[in-house]
């Protein structure tokens, strides 16, 4: 009789236990998945050898692109936010989702603000364009394009006001070239790089690093070196 009783107070005690069991397994791969995520939106290398950082004014709802090609003919852009050693760390929107938390209460954030950070340097030519992806004025938006080197010492290689006038207007920034430690030859001869994306050039954001087509870009003409 006794021994009959004490069957089901075990299988109980040893549903429990493996149900326990189950709720720590299950918390631990939570709590291990949490650790791992993430923090994509607004990541800044530590390491970054050069900061690219664009500009519009406080409150203004256009959306401004930045657009940079490195000298082996990768371009960062917003729907290729990693390429190269180059990273957009930001696709700022105009008014669009900037919100902020306050008080735990969402504020509208003003700030429009793109950055690009370049974790390692390569010799050669850079390019920095700025296109007016979305305008909703007639009037010229003034958009501050601002380039710093930051190793050894922070120096600012390129730091410019400019006009964008329209939705779809391009304006290269600058370009300037990079030997060693030393930047040369800043210039702002126009060159497109929205149109290098549009037709399936190394930046084309279809996959990691482009497509294969892309190739190395001669620093004199700025043209891709067919293989
Ligand atoms: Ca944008
Ligand atoms: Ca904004």
């Amino acid at each position: 009789m006794f021994e009959e009783e004490a069957e089901p107070e075990f299988e109980i005690f040893s549903a429990l236990l493996f149900n326990a069991l189950k709720a720590i397994t299950f918390m631990f791969f939570i709590s291990f998945a949490m650790i791992n995520a993430p923090a994509e939106e607004g990541k800044i290398d530590p390491k970054a050898e050069m900061i690219i950082t664009v500009t519009w004014p406080d409150n203004n709802p256009d959306d401004v692109d930045t657009y940079v090609m490195d000298p082996a003919g990768n371009i960062v852009w917003y729907n290729q936010r990693e390429a190269g050693l180059m990273h957009l760390e930001r696709d700022d929107r105009g008014m669009f989702k900037d919100v902020i938390l306050l008080n735990n209460e969402e504020v509208t954030n003003p700030l429009n603000q793109e950055t690009v950070a370049f974790r390692g340097l390569q010799d050669g030519e850079y390019v920095v364009n700025i296109v007016h992806y979305i305008a909703n004025g007639a009037a010229p938006l003034p958009v501050e394009v601002k380039i710093e080197k930051l190793n050894p010492s922070v120096e600012v290689v390129f730091y410019q006001t400019l006009e964008l006038r329209g939705t779809g207007d391009e304006v290269t920034a600058a370009r300037f070239t990079l030997a060693g430690d030393e930047v040369e030859n800043v210039t702002n001869t126009p060159r497109s790089l929205v149109e290098m994306t549009r037709t399936g050039g190394k930046g084309a954001g279809n996959g990691p690093g482009g497509n294969t087509q892309g190739g190395q870009i001669d620093a004199a003409t700025g043209q891709v070196i067919q293989q």
